[in-house]
């Protein structure tokens, strides 16, 4: 039994998350979680909300609310969502835990006494009307490139330019539109990146099995050459800074948020402290496989950042083995935007259609190797062609033919014949393909595999016509329906993964009550004899829906199709 260390990138709290959000991190690990549990191996997948920064000041703003209570109403709602999503965390934290302000403060400690830490006097815009420093991209002006009138403080959105916001013409605050600003020189600790330049090339030399996606925005970031990095900011919210003089500040969201999956595997272990040991996960933790998932923009803090400051500290930290990194979701060709509220948010896409339904059609079109695109076109054709005319019409069709013709119990019927052989040669090829695809993070190809598993079954029995043969041999008809029962069965447990309640709405039907179907033998002939002749079977009613064209248009009528 392995022992799987599993982390997403932890969701910002500032409101509800859109389904590129979801495929680019959270939903395909925990389809790898799901996997390997049912593999039986030993799995803990931490993920947590990130509450730090000013963006989620900015948002408790807004709402009139204290940040510290908006962050804490903001993670219930998340959690909700998540756990509706069948998302299967072991644990699901929030870096504004204690764990996690112990921990970020004890590798400020263990990288200053490794002399990596440097107080450096900075330059920063304090704004008197909202009685506090701005980040450079809440100052507004006018781009001294191109004119736009609301370039930010760190770029400007039309020429893209980068900025430093004393290069802005009229520079104001974009939180009270104040002019009223000055540039004040303030302390700050910088993290001496450049003298772990060559660690960090080292180690990622060895991880010659990571994906190119990653590996180019890594060695890219490093050729470009590592800058010291500055990790505390003149904020009020955020992980206290433990040091003379630097008692108004607060660490950098970007140091303390990676920090948070040891911590949130802390917050776990704190539950039940007598019998989990977190430590274990993550210290000396030579036993365990750490594997991460996120989208592209977060690869160079997963791959520069924490790795700097673990092998920084001096202290033998778990660093990650294994990073799966996604690109774009895009939504009709252009992008998701949380600000601009453009897309399918994770609570609205509930309201339509139960979980199994994105789960699967995201894993099915995940931006691996390149972006992908959703529309509601492409949706409603993924669903209704492979939830509900394969997988769902196979089910349905033994289903209902057991229920008429042989009293609604796996009938036993006789020998099996060349069909069948030839059936589970096909399947024990299918099957070995889908659970390495599974194994390496392969989901396109994966759920490919899946599908045509499905298609196995169907031409099966379209081939086998129980419907016909019973009229002459009805001891061959319920053998045809023997093994179509145990398809259904099988098919149930390959797909808990990606479609975790429809599988277990199945199996439940077949009297299968274990919370983690385990993961089949690989050996069709084998597999196929899992289910005894007898078994009754339970309602099962319909599995998927078809999504009507006239649903499809009220949709995109309702979510804003074309980009703007
Ligand atoms: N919160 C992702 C984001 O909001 C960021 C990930 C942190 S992972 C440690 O884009
Ligand atoms: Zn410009």
């Amino acid at each position: 039994m392995a022992r799987i260390l599993v982390t997403s990138a932890l969701p910002y709290i500032n409101g509800v998350k859109h389904l590129g959000n979801l495929i680019g991190s959270m939903l395909p690990a925990d389809v790898y979680a799901r996997f390997e549990r049912q593999r039986g191996n030993d799995v803990l997948y931490v993920c947590a909300t990130d509450e730090h920064g000013t963006p989620a000041e900015l948002a408790a703003l807004e709402d009139g609310l204290e940040v510290a209570e908006y962050c804490r109403q903001q993670h219930e709602i998340q959690a909700d969502i998540y756990r509706r999503f069948d998302l299967s965390f072991d644990y699901f934290g929030r870096s504004s835990s204690v764990e996690n302000r112990e921990l970020t403060q004890h590798f400020c400690r263990q990288l200053d006494e490794q002399g990596l830490i440097e107080e450096r006097t900075t330059k920063q815009v304090y704004s008197a009307a909202d009685r506090r420093y701005l980040p450079d991209r809440y100052i507004i002006g006018t781009c001294p490139h191109c004119a736009y009138e609301a370039a930010r403080g760190d770029q400007c959105e039309n020429c893209t330019r980068v900025l430093d916001p004393t290069d802005l013409i009229e520079p104001r605050s974009a939180v009270s539109d104040s002019t009223e600003l000055e540039v004040r020189e303030t302390r700050h600790l910088f993290l001496l990146q450049s003298q772990l330049a060559g660690r960090l090339a080292e180690w990622l030399d060895e991880q010659s099995d990571w994906p190119i996606l990653v590996t180019s925005i890594a060695k890219k970031w490093l050729k470009e050459g590592l800058h010291d990095r500055g990790i505390t900011r003149d904020l009020s919210w955020g992980v206290p800074v433990d040091r003379e003089g630097f008692e108004d500040k607060v660490f950098y969201v970007w140091f303390d948020a990676p920090i948070e999956y040891i911590a949130a595997t802390r917050e776990w272990a704190n539950q039940e402290p007598e019998v989990r040991d977190w430590r274990s996960w993550w210290y000396e933790a030579d036993d365990v496989r750490y594997v991460q998932f996120m989208a592209k923009d977060n690869i160079p803090f997963h791959t520069i950042s924490f790795p700097g400051t673990i092998l920084g500290s001096g202290e033998p930290w778990k660093l990650v083995n294994f990073i799966k990194g996604f690109n774009w979701l895009t939504y009709y060709g252009g992008k998701f935007s949380t600000s601009r509220k453009r897309g399918v948010f994770m609570d609205r896409a509930l309201e339509k259609f139960p979980a199994d339904y994105w789960r699967y059609w995201l894993m099915a079109n995940a931006p691996e190797s390149d972006d992908s695109d959703f529309t509601f076109e492409f949706f409603t054709s993924g669903v209704n062609k492979d939830l509900a005319d394969t997988f769902g019409n196979f089910v349905n069709r033994c289903w209902k033919f057991a229920q008429s013709r042989f009293d609604g119990v796996v009938p036993e019927g006789g020998e099996s014949g060349e069909a069948e052989q030839q059936l589970a040669r096909d399947l024990d090829a299918k099957m070995a393909e889908y659970t390495s695809h599974m194994e390496e993070m392969q989901y396109r190809k994966a759920l490919s595999d899946l599908r045509a598993m499905w298609v196995l079954g169907n031409e099966y029995l379209t081939h086998a016509a129980p419907w016909k043969v019973i009229k002459e041999d009805p001891e061959q008809a319920a053998m045809i329906v023997r093994t179509g029962m145990q398809l259904v069965r099988l098919f149930a447990v390959l797909s808990w993964p990606v479609i975790p309640s429809t599988s277990l709405r199945v199996l439940a039907a077949l009297g299968e009550t274990d919370e983690i179907p385990a993961w089949p033998s690989g050996s069709a002939a084998d597999d196929l004899q899992a289910l005894t002749a007898g078994t009754p079977l339970g309602d099962l009613g319909i599995l998927f829906r078809k999504i009507l064209p006239e649903e499809q248009e009220a949709l995109e009528r309702e979510f804003g199709g074309a980009p703007d």
